[in-house]
């Protein structure tokens, strides 16, 4: 049982208690007086009572208010205190609309948490999602509580000549009366329902970026993106990405912008990346600013996907939204998928569309793979939680967007292979069904399905839906047996999950398998024939059942499989295939991601042979990798036929965290010692190749953050980053040399910090002075200060240095644990991005992390808790880390006032 601040038990909400809200709130009219100290709020609705439910008392959620007064229909009326609820008893019988008047203050100088109204630079902000509502004012706090909302903001003019909320601004001007001298006002209103997650404020000093667009339809559209005086200039990346998405939902989907004025601000204090409030986006200003001196390719795809992201929330979770937070993958994971497919339809050609689905995939896999099989496990649509901010995981967001796009994959055709014809009639019909509504993910899955009768969907649909139910991952296993006589090939697929606390045994899922089949001495595709039909060279086959058996009939030659194309389904596929038969792959399959996925699994078997050896033969010779791996690197790196940005795929080794996922158990300095050592080698082996790539892709020309020339300086990055971990090697001080000049000439942030990752890298003695001269230049750029922070704590640890430089960093001048931003780059960045540098024999990388974690729990539970995941996979930990692993845990679950977010955590990681 996990306990409150207070020793109470913490309660457990479950799905399966769902109720209908006892009353309906239609309007609400809400006015602020805005005061850092003391904000003060008058909060009038209508009510009625909902008739399908039993009448009973109105509980009104509220957090860290002070309440005033509270009047029924004009009149003072009774009421108690139960719980942080406001409890009224005696309302007005029947099921007539009534009105509430709420007066209540808050402090939002005071608020560290970052959740209802705060104070960031000056300017207050609000963040609803997914309980913070309740800390601005007593209401239904929960999703499916739709109203008409009308707000008033009041607040010094000088201060705050800015004025925002959801909606069209209606009304502005100074105030009148004595009391009012120098202060305005301005009242929005929202013409769309929505539950109280999506309100928004924003008041401040704060410059806008403006643009009018028309919409197919011929409709005119204000879009601003609104920044701190002086950040204009980095404002025109954002955006483009906000009218490419707005261009992308109509032209895909049809979807068009359904408000005069759509808003985006910016702030520098925010708890994750942006937020989705109907027409006022707020976002964490890494999402937002962005100019070539500043900021990374990887910053601009990032404001790019979560532009989008935010963007296309305005119908997937705006329009329609959650009924309870345990659909929150419904707006999610549907979100999530719609930015890819956005992102990825923003490419020029298929190879940068396969390094979009791989970045993708890899992400799935570091992070929600070793989710699905660790403490916090959960399904797509989880059952029961503590801590609702706890669920917005990978699981909910990226597996869901595997759900989802698995979905399209089964309603697709011999016309419509890839489905997107079917999963747009799907989405059509689900916008027929449930606008304005507040549903669950069985809706949204009956919808695609229905609007596409006889797919493979449609007739497996309540076993498909075992996607959202069943945690964990399943693994394919493949076996392929070639009759040369007969010129068949059989392949048997079988799928098998592992039980897990939650759910003991779990019954098999749809797997969508895409494939084709490779010659294996030819490198040709080979026709498919199955049942007597003819698919052409790639095909779908749909395992539903413990295990089944494909016969392709005609295979001229023997065929190397190519399963799982472009990653078809979220599973583990294990396949016994030889060196040869993956060279095959990595040298001819049409499909690029099974290209880079046949390197990928090439270099993990290196790995993971080197981790077993007892003897350390390959340390010793310097031989991880194979030669003939070594030479299909080669040529891939001189192929070219291929992208750049593929290539630095193709080239980057395997993580550390997902090597680790490979094994029973784990010896993460093991693991770091094996990565060097084929990095290594690889630096040395290919060392007059990477000479070639860096002097062929360093010149990207006038920066632009497109997919190909981002690819270029990616390439030129890694090649520049071999160099020096070579020249380390060999005492080489040319390659240092020149990286360093690149690093003060470059001309755009991703090469000059490219230049300064390799330098720090490979632990150049140019190092240290290259990053004293990166923070004098960039030290009124806080988005380039977190990089510099975010660098140091994940480098290299050579020796064991970084827990004492984290340290040291601690007490920089720049570094504060309030602004979460900062508070990631340096502590994150060391427990989670830096598996050598944190798991350390004398334990010392744990307590570090055990004393942090409770220092930002008394700040911000939010940040804290996902801080606390870092150690999730203890018990998968090699002695003597994973017993000083476990004692860090104890010691912050023995903490008495431990806040419910982080307390969730570490009980559950400890739980047998
Ligand atoms: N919906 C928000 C996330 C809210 C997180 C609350 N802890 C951003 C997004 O997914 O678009
Ligand atoms: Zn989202």
């Amino acid at each position: 049982m996990s306990m409150l601040r207070d020793g109470a038990p913490a309660t457990v909400i479950r799905r399966q208690d769902y109720t209908a809200p006892a009353f309906w709130i239609d309007t609400v009219d809400l006015t602020f007086d805005l005061d850092p100290a003391k904000t003060r709020v008058l909060n009038k609705m209508t009510l009625r009572r909902n008739a399908d439910v039993a009448a009973g008392p109105l509980r009104l959620d509220g957090e860290e208010l002070n309440l005033a007064r509270v009047l029924v229909n004009g009149q003072g009326t009774s009421f108690k205190m139960e719980d942080n609820q406001l409890v009224l008893e005696n309302l007005p019988e029947g099921t007539e609309p009534f009105t509430l008047e709420i007066f209540t203050t808050c402090a939002p100088a005071k608020n560290s948490k970052l959740m209802g109204l705060y104070v960031s630079n000056d300017s207050f902000f609000t963040q609803c999602e997914a309980e913070g509502f309740r800390r601005i004012t007593y209401f239904l706090d929960r999703p499916d509580v739709m109203a008409s909302y009308t707000v008033t903001l009041r607040a010094d003019k000088k201060k705050y000549p800015v004025l925002l909320s959801n909606g069209n601004l209606v009304e502005q001007g100074d105030l009148d009366g004595a009391d009012n001298a120098g202060r305005h006002f301005a009242k929005w209103v929202d013409p769309h329902k929505k539950p109280c997650y999506l309100f928004a404020l924003v008041a401040g000093k704060l410059v806008a970026r403006e643009q009018r667009i028309v919409s197919r339809a011929g409709t005119e559209h204000l879009l601003q993106v609104f920044v701190r005086a002086g950040d204009l200039d980095k404002t025109e990346h954002a955006m483009n990405s906000l009218m490419a998405s707005i261009a992308w939902d109509e032209a895909r989907f049809g979807l068009p912008l359904d408000l005069e004025r759509f808003m985006i601000v910016a702030t520098s204090d925010f708890n994750m990346g942006a937020m989705e409030n109907k027409g006022l986006n707020i976002f964490n200003t890494k999402y937002v600013l962005a100019n070539q001196a500043t900021a990374t390719d990887t910053d601009y795809s990032g404001i790019e996907s979560v532009v989008g992201h935010e963007y296309f929330h305005n119908w997937t979770g705006n329009r329609i939204t959650c009924r309870d937070w345990f659909q929150l993958s419904l707006k999610e994971g549907l979100t999530v998928f719609r930015d890819q497919e956005f992102s990825q339809d923003l490419c020029a050609d298929d190879s940068a569309k396969a390094v979009k689905r791989i970045e993708d995939v890899r992400v799935l896999r570091t992070a929600q793979f070793p989710e699905d099989a660790g403490p916090m496990a959960h399904p797509v649509r989880p059952d029961s939680y503590i801590e609702i901010n706890n669920f917005y995981t990978v699981t909910v967001y990226e597996k869901g967007a595997e759900v989802v796009r698995m979905m399209q994959t089964l309603v697709g055709s011999p016309a419509d292979p890839l489905g997107r014809a079917g999963f747009a009639k799907g989405m059509t019909q689900y916008f027929a069904r449930h606008d304005g509504q507040a549903v669950t993910c069985d809706d949204f899955a009956q919808a695609i399905a229905d609007a596409n009768p006889g797919s493979a969907l449609a007739q497996r649909l309540e076993q498909f839906k075992r996607w959202y139910a069943q945690s964990g991952t399943p693994r394919v296993q493949a076996r392929g047996f070639y009759n040369a006589q007969e010129q068949t090939y059989t392949l048997t697929l079988s799928q098998h999950c592992a039980p897990s606390n939650d759910q003991p045994s779990k019954l098999p899922f749809v797997i969508p398998v895409r494939m084709g089949l490779v010659g294996a001495q030819s490198g040709q595709a080979l026709g498919l024939h199955l049942d007597g039909n003819s698919h052409g060279h790639e095909h779908l086959l749909v395992l539903d059942q413990p295990e089944q058996v494909f016969t392709f009939t005609q295979v001229s030659e023997e065929p190397v499989a190519s399963l799982l194309r472009g990653f078809s389904a979220p599973v583990i596929l294990d396949m016994d295939f030889s060196d040869a038969q993956l060279l095959t792959l990595l040298a001819h399959d049409s499909d690029a991601f099974n290209r880079w996925e046949a390197a990928q699994r090439l270099a993990l078997r290196f790995a993971i042979n080197s981790i077993a050896a007892t003897a350390d033969a390959a340390s010793s010779s310097g031989q991880f990798l194979s030669e003939e791996f070594v030479e299909a690197l080669r040529a891939v790196l001189r192929n070219p036929q291929l992208d750049a940005a593929f290539k630095e795929l193709v080239l980057t080794l395997p993580s550390e965290t997902y090597i680790a996922e490979q094994l029973g158990v784990v010896d993460p300095q093991r693991i770091h010692a094996v990565r060097e050592g084929m990095r290594a080698q690889l630096a040395n082996a290919l060392h007059a190749d990477w000479v070639w790539a860096f002097e062929a892709h360093k010149d990207s020309g006038a920066y632009s953050p497109d997919a190909h020339s981002s690819g270029l300086r990616a390439l030129a990055g890694l090649a520049l980053g071999y160099l020096c971990l070579a020249a380390r090697d060999s005492g080489d001080t040319v390659w240092p040399g020149k990286t360093l000049q690149r690093f003060k000439d470059a001309g755009n942030m991703t090469d000059r910090f490219n230049a300064l990752h390799a330098l720090v890298g490979s632990g150049s003695p140019l190092a240290e002075a290259a990053l004293a001269r990166f923070h004098t230049q960039f030290k009124d750029e806080a988005l380039v200060l977190d990089k510099w922070f975010a660098l140091q704590a994940g480098a290299c640890d050579r020796g064991g240095q970084v827990l004492g430089a984290v340290r040291q960093l601690l007490n920089h001048p720049d570094f504060t644990l309030k602004n979460p931003n900062r508070a990631r780059s340096l502590i994150f960045s060391y427990c989670n991005a830096n598996p050598a540098g944190f798991h350390r024999a004398d334990a010392a990388g744990y307590v570090f992390w055990a004393e942090r974690v409770m220092e930002l729990d008394a700040i911000n539970p939010q940040v804290a808790a996902r801080l606390a995941r870092a150690l999730d996979r203890w018990k998968k930990l090699a002695e003597p880390y994973q017993h000083a692993a476990r004692e860090a845990l104890v010691r912050v679950a023995a903490k008495g006032d431990l806040s419910n977010d982080v307390r969730e955590v570490v009980q559950r990681a400890l739980a047998d």
